[in-house]
């Protein structure tokens, strides 16, 4: 059963083409005109950050503007407001009018926003509402590893399973993989790295973007001070406690992988990048890793997989350094090689025909990719060969390297543009300016497209292509980083207004992410997690993002069920739709990227900023017992929303319970998030919370405490 068509991401003008063919045929823009009243009322089936952007798309056909209402969990009306008319949108074919509730800043959960008689699906609002999804959307390249055991005490019973493609029958890989027939005449030890997806192919390309991604994510949070929450033991996988930030044991992983793919000394092509290796044939659905039989082979190298090596390995240089130097210099070497090839070979071009058994990942526009792997040699190594590259490439002064329809696989010059503007170099001041300002004025673009439209989606009405919601998200990656850039709030409510399309505020009220808000996807094309084709297998586990609508409808069942709708309506969760409902490392990458981001407590995505003072008053002590009160007080200018404050008992005390807010503890260290009713500490404010706990002897007071990750004073 094939998981794709050799139709792709570059064919966007075809997408495009379809949609106004769609248009002319009068099909999906079509406006109950007679029908009366609200419908239905979108929102983030999450929840919303206390500090963050709340708004809410109702669909009516109603012109004027309606009264929103928003309910706590007893019930009672907390705020309400009027909805602003949008009227017809585009993207979803509906009719629409938002209502903002931004500056309500409670915590809680269980809120609903009614209008018109129609509620909402219930949802919170809290600080760490994404501390969750940080560690899931990241866990899932875990659960795609090949060539290791998926261990249950990682995962879970229901996820685990024996190692795929080690060699081990009826495997016939990929420990010693032969290429297809004429491109190579030896074997290639080709083990780990991630499936690409519902499929079992490894595919350089997608594994580049990815393993790009995930390291990025580590290196912003570096740069912002909160790299602690993606460190080592953070993140389930086999390599905690190592002592190297688990983000990026899961980055080597296929890493290793990806260099195991370089053409060996001494033979054609030498230092070139085999474009993937996958099953001769389309393996059937389901088909746990280790029990498909098909042969594996290698595909011809070609010089976009052999740049994304040398980028990504430029990048591994880069950010392992200081935890494994013999690494970094294993990457560094493997990625001037790569280079080297490259340069000898520039147009060896994967074809979009090749996709018998795994995907094309065709692309024969490769000097984006130059770019790319320029801009990272040169930011790692600050040589002028590389230097010389990035400069002299046509992309270093494109309008295009960011485009309304985001980076993808194929279109990596933004990844270039976003390494020079954040990792220091050595270019020219006008020219870091130049590419800096590239950077925040696609994110003004894409804020630009949100406000024209309903659901505040950072991609254009003839953007939804195969794999959009990864569109959406790479594009809110570059928004993110314009925050960072500039220290302006609104590139963060860009942001979370993504996550807030991704997790149900959109056209279909469909949360995209496994496991996370009322009505989410759970029935995704994969071979293992097929529970909707045999119930003894799993659904995919929570934090998989689904790839989202794709208007082209390029699969039967899509064709089957979706004929006829809006462009944003063109995704049905059911595990035969591989064109809208996919798995996918590249798809997973920027979820998780941007989950990691959205969870830190700071309001532009830079170091954290609350100011705060601690008092911590031992009240009662007996001799295997105390009693404290702990107020906080806000020092700084700004309100702080859903408050979060955290200690660390030094002699060994325990918390056994609190009043006025809610103690967790563990090992040492203890979290104190607000109660509902206390979540909003004004300038000057203060909250007063007590604790009783246990005691193993002295009963020394904490010293340091932090504010929503700020030390207070
Ligand atoms: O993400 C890819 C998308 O841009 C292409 O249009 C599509 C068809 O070629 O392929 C997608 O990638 C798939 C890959 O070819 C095989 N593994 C599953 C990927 C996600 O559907």
């Amino acid at each position: 059963m094939p998981a794709c068509t050799s139709l792709r991401l570059l064919n966007r003008p075809l997408t495009a083409a379809l949609l106004t063919g769609s248009l002319l045929l009068g099909g999906f823009l079509a406006f109950p005109a007679a029908a009366a009243g609200t419908t239905a009322v979108r929102v983030n089936q999450v929840g919303y950050l206390p500090d963050g952007p709340k708004q809410a798309t109702v669909v009516t056909t109603a012109a004027q503007s309606l009264t929103w209402q928003l309910s706590n969990a007893s019930g009672t009306v907390v705020a309400s407001g009027s909805t602003v008319p949008r009227g017809a949108d585009t993207p979803s074919g509906q009719s629409v009018q938002v209502a903002d509730f931004s500056s309500y800043q409670g915590t809680g959960s269980g809120y609903v926003l009614t209008v018109d008689g129609s509620s909402s699906d219930p949802f919170d609002i809290r600080a760490d509402l994404y501390d969750g999804l940080r560690s899931d959307a990241m866990a899932f390249f875990y659960h795609q590893r090949s060539g290791i055991a998926i261990d249950a005490s990682l995962v879970g019973s229901a996820y685990a399973r024996p190692a795929g493609h080690l060699g081990v029958s009826p495997n016939m890989g990929d420990t010693s993989v032969p290429c297809q027939s004429g491109v190579c005449d030896y074997t290639q030890d080709v083990r780990g790295g991630w499936y690409d997806a519902g499929d079992q192919g490894k595919y350089v390309v997608n594994g580049g973007i990815s393993t790009w991604l995930v390291v990025n994510s580590f290196e912003r949070a570096a740069r912002a001070g909160t790299d602690a929450a993606l460190g080592d033991s953070t993140l389930r996988v086999p390599e905690r406690g190592n002592g190297v930030p688990d983000v990026l044991d899961e980055a080597r992983w296929e890493l290793e992988f990806l260099m195991r793919m370089q053409v060996p000394e001494g033979k054609p092509y030498a230092g070139m990048a085999f474009h993937k290796i996958h099953d001769a044939a389309w393996t059937g659905i389901p088909t746990r890793p280790d029990q498909d039989a098909q042969p594996r082979e290698l595909h011809r190298p070609s010089t976009a997989a052999t740049l994304n090596l040398a980028a990504t390995a430029a990048q591994c240089a880069r950010v392992f350094r200081p935890y494994d130097s013999a690494f970094a210099d294993r990457c560094l070497t493997a990625a001037r090689r790569a280079w080297t090839a490259a340069q000898a070979n520039p147009a060896m071009y994967a074809p979009d025909s090749d996709s018998t058994g795994g995907g094309a990942y065709g692309d024969s526009q490769v000097t984006d990719e130059f770019y790319w792997a320029a801009a990272e040699l040169y930011a790692t190594t600050g040589e002028s060969t590389y230097r010389d590259a990035v400069t002299s490439s046509p992309w270093h002064t494109s309008a295009s390297a960011f485009t309304p329809y985001g980076f993808g696989w194929a279109e990596t010059a933004a990844l270039g543009r976003l390494t020079l503007a954040t990792v220091p170099n050595g270019l020219p001041a006008s020219d870091l300016a130049r590419i800096r300002s590239s950077v925040v004025s696609a994110a003004d673009g894409y804020l630009s497209t949100m406000a024209g439209q309903g659901y505040a989606v950072p991609i254009p009405s003839d953007g939804y292509f195969w794999g959009s919601n990864s569109e959406a998200a790479d594009n809110a990656v570059v928004m993110a980083v314009a925050g960072e850039l500039t220290g302006a709030a609104r590139y963060r409510a860009g942001v979370l207004e993504t996550m807030d399309y991704l997790l149900g505020r959109n056209a279909i009220g469909q949360s995209y992410v496994t496991g996370y808000g009322e009505k989410s996807s759970h029935n995704q094309h994969h071979r293992f997690w097929a529970h909707q084709l045999d119930s003894s297998l799993p659904n995919p586990p929570a934090g998989a993002l689904a790839g989202g609508p794709d208007s082209a409808l390029q699969d039967p069942v899509a064709q089957e069920k979706l004929a006829g709708c809006a462009p944003a309506a063109c995704y049905i969760d059911d595990i035969g739709s591989y064109s809208t409902n996919e798995v996918a490392i590249n798809w997973n990458a920027p979820l998780a990227w941007l989950a990691a981001y959205a969870a830190e407590r700071t309001s532009t995505g830079g170091q954290p900023t609350a100011s705060c003072a601690v008092t911590y008053k031992v009240d009662n002590a007996w001799s295997d017992g105390f009693t404290a009160t702990v107020t906080v007080k806000n020092t700084g200018t700004s309100a702080v929303g859903g408050w979060q404050l955290t200690w660390s008992y030094p002699g060994g005390q325990r918390v056994t319970s609190a009043w006025n807010a809610t103690v967790t503890q563990s090992g040492a260290d203890v979290v104190a998030r607000n109660a509902d009713w206390n979540g909003t500490l004004a300038p000057g404010a203060t909250a007063s919370f007590g604790v009783q706990g246990s005691l193993t002897g002295s009963n020394p007071s904490p010293t340091a405490f932090a504010l929503n990750g700020g030390a207070c004073g």
